[in-house]
């Protein structure tokens, strides 16, 4: 072990701040830094959470009930019978939370905000403290000099709204925009980053098709497409919503957790198959969001069950964004050129056996970090991309002298920004990146049982401990470099 490392160690056990960074003056421990394993300057680094994950207080300041409030107490849903109930606490301790941001040295913070503590009932009349907790905390956060940048729907959909249909209900996508559009006109002084959607892709067909996520429901493919249409409508409506109500300047777009093909051999011939699947694959999604159409292929496969839509829709689902964020955390698919074949591609099989962390569906591909970004770019003439989660879970618990090595994450960490420094060096347009997450906190089907945090959270004192890949971020940020 380094001396640097073991410095590290010690700081982490002994304070809540870690810092494993060389300071001025301490020029045995001061890093140098390979050029080639930079990050563009002003490279934005970031962490990201989610309001029903972390929140708490659901019964407090007048915030109505949400689909989660009513899955996660249906027994049986979730792991342990969990519940956000309480999370984290972070309505309650957001000033703590905001002082390990800045320890980390993040420049922005990505959170997201309650649509049932805004308008309780998803329409009408906005309830007058819905705000207030949000105002609080972006003033915290620019107190301490990171951007708020913050995201309308991370899937806590009020409940009033699913009980006349949710996302199957093209109501909801206009409810969303109206709601989208008051936030902006209320925050958008010192809010300058919005998001429409976190992962539409998640919500809609682990919620309306798989049923295990909120609301539960394993729809028919009719309805599930449409509830999906309705999806990237509201996504639409609401950037128009936000254009119309924000003050010049605010920048709006998605956070799509996009499937991302890798060519399974990086030759042209598979580089271009694996472009013309992200395209496909995506087709719901990013694909109709920016170009405003469904493809071909799409349609095709969709058949008599394609989603009900008009060209206006079109339309507005494709209104102009700002950026794209994409959440990336495993490759979906590798492919190959398959040029006999209409589509010109074909996906090879991953084996039960590839290697994955502690969560199964995150099969570890870091170069996903690099194609995503790169497939998006060239796909859709992308400028500016950020990388708006990116994390693992593992199998964290403090050890006996109170540290928690989280080895797991730490590799996966240094192996993604690896990639994501390739991609950057290589001239792709990613302008940040928001590690998922700051801390421990709810992972919906999974409970508490699964931790992604950079911090490990006790959830009976609600102390906050960093662990051992807290200290590893903070060194890149402060390097701006791979560590
Ligand atoms: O915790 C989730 C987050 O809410 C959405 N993206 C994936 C994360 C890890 O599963």
């Amino acid at each position: 072990m380094s001396a640097l490392t073991r410095r590290g160690f010690a700081r982490m056990a002994g304070t809540t701040a870690v810092c494993v960074s060389a300071t001025a003056g301490d020029a045995a421990a001061q890093p140098t830094t390979d050029i080639a394993q930079r990050f563009p300057q002003d490279f934005l680094w970031g962490t990201a959470t989610a309001s029903y994950q972390i929140e708490g207080a659901v019964t407090e300041d007048g915030r109505g009930l949400s689909i989660w409030d009513t899955f996660s107490r249906t027994p049986g849903k979730v792991r342990n019978n969990d519940t956000g109930d309480v999370a984290t606490g972070h309505y309650h301790r957001f000033k703590d939370d905001v002082r390990l941001m800045a320890a980390l040295g993040v420049k922005a913070y990505r959170f997201s905000i309650a649509w049932p503590r805004v308008f309780p009932q998803g329409t009408g009349a906005a309830h007058p403290k819905g705000l207030d907790f949000y105002n609080r905390l972006i003033d915290e956060l620019l107190a301490h000099g990171i951007a708020p940048w913050a995201t309308l729907y991370h899937w806590d959909l009020p409940q009033a709204l699913q009980d006349r249909g949710g996302w199957e209900s093209r109501d909801t996508a206009r409810a969303f925009a109206d709601y989208a559009g008051h936030v902006a006109a209320r925050i958008g002084d010192r809010v300058k980053h919005l998001f429409t959607h976190n992962e539409i892709s998640a919500f809609i067909e682990l919620g309306y098709g798989q049923g295990i996520h909120a609301p539960g429901l394993k729809l028919p493919p009719k309805r599930l497409n449409q509830a999906r249409h309705h999806a990237v409508l509201g996504h639409g409506l609401a950037v128009q919503a936000i254009r119309a109500a924000a003050q010049p300047g605010t920048r709006v777009g998605p956070a799509e957790n996009i499937n991302v093909c890798v060519p399974v051999i990086e030759t042209e011939e598979h580089i271009r198959a694996a472009e013309r699947a992200t395209r496909e694959l995506n087709a719901g999604y990013l694909t109709v969001m920016l170009e405003g159409r469904y493809t071909e292929a799409f349609l095709a496969w969709t058949g008599a069950d394609a989603p009900s839509f008009t060209a206006e829709d079109l339309a507005a689902i494709a209104s102009p964004v700002d950026f794209v964020g994409i959440n990336i955390y495993a490759p979906h698919n590798y492919v190959r050129a398959a040029p006999d074949t209409p589509s010109g591609f074909a996906l090879v099989p991953i084996t039960a056996t590839f290697p994955h962390m502690q969560t199964p569906w995150l099969k570890v591909g870091p170069e996903a970090l690099y194609w995503g970004p790169r497939h998006v770019a060239k796909l859709w003439n992308v400028k500016d991309i950020y990388i708006t989660e990116n994390g693992c879970a593992g199998t964290d618990t403090p050890a006996a002298d109170g540290i928690v090595y989280d080895t797991d994450r730490v590799m996966f960490l240094r192996n993604y920004l690896t990639q994501l420094q390739r991609a950057t060096a290589a001239g792709v347009p990613v302008r940040g990146y928001f590690l998922w997450s700051l801390l421990d906190n709810f992972e919906w089907a999974d409970g508490y049982a699964s931790r992604f945090g950079l911090h490990y959270v006790d959830y009976v004192t609600q102390k906050r401990t960093p662990k051992l890949s807290a200290g590893l971020y903070r060194e890149i940020i402060a390097r701006n470099a791979l560590a």
